[in-house]
């Protein structure tokens, strides 16, 4: 699995999304596993919220090989300036959170997050886990193999079905 990073401000909801993505309801195989998804770095809202400590996500960055940029669903502003992605010398995805929460707005958090210069944009919930399968998806590399994978299998055995994703 590629090596994500999560930055977002404080609430955002990057800690839920790393228990989603470990999928604590289902048995993950434990050889190809165990190590993968110890992958994922969190990091502290107020790091992405203070121009000092934001210095040091910029240094953290270079731990991962994809960035990963949070905009919760029901965030009332963005904290990204427009056109910050070029600033990381990794890939940068956006991820839209929290979208089954009460008067969710994903496609404002969206667009925030496209004016900061993403272009893949999953739109997810922690809670639901929608969503939750296609970053997995998107984090897999040669060789990896999702849990609702058969063993063996290949990529043409990927359902996109979300019941059968971690979380649901
Ligand atoms: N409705 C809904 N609420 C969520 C979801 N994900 C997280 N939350 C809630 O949002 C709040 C903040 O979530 P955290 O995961 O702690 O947020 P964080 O980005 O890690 O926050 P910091 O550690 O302070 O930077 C918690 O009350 C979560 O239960 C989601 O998918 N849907
Ligand atoms: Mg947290």
């Amino acid at each position: 699995m590629k090596k994500i990073i999560l930055i977002g401000r404080s609430g955002s909801g990057k800690t839920t999304l790393i228990q989603a993505l470990r999928g604590e309801k289902i048995h993950y195989h434990k050889t190809q596993y165990v190590n993968h998804f110890d992958v994922i770095i969190d990091t502290p809202g107020e790091y992405a919220e203070t121009k000092n400590l934001g210095a040091a996500l910029a240094m953290y960055t270079f731990e991962a090989q994809v960035v990963g940029l949070l905009a919760s669903a029901t965030e009332p502003y963005s904290l990204f300036s427009p056109c910050i992605t070029p600033l990381a010398n990794r890939e940068v995805i956006g991820i839209v959170t929290k979208i089954d929460a009460p008067h969710a707005a994903p496609r404002r958090a969206e667009q925030w997050l496209r004016l900061a210069g993403c272009t893949t944009i999953y739109r997810v919930s922690s809670y639901t886990g929608e969503g939750i399968g296609d970053i997995l998806t998107h984090l897999k590399e040669d060789g990896d193999r999702l849990p609702w994978e058969p063993e063996g299998g290949t990529n043409h055995g990927i359902q996109r079905n979300h019941e059968n994703k971690p979380g649901a």
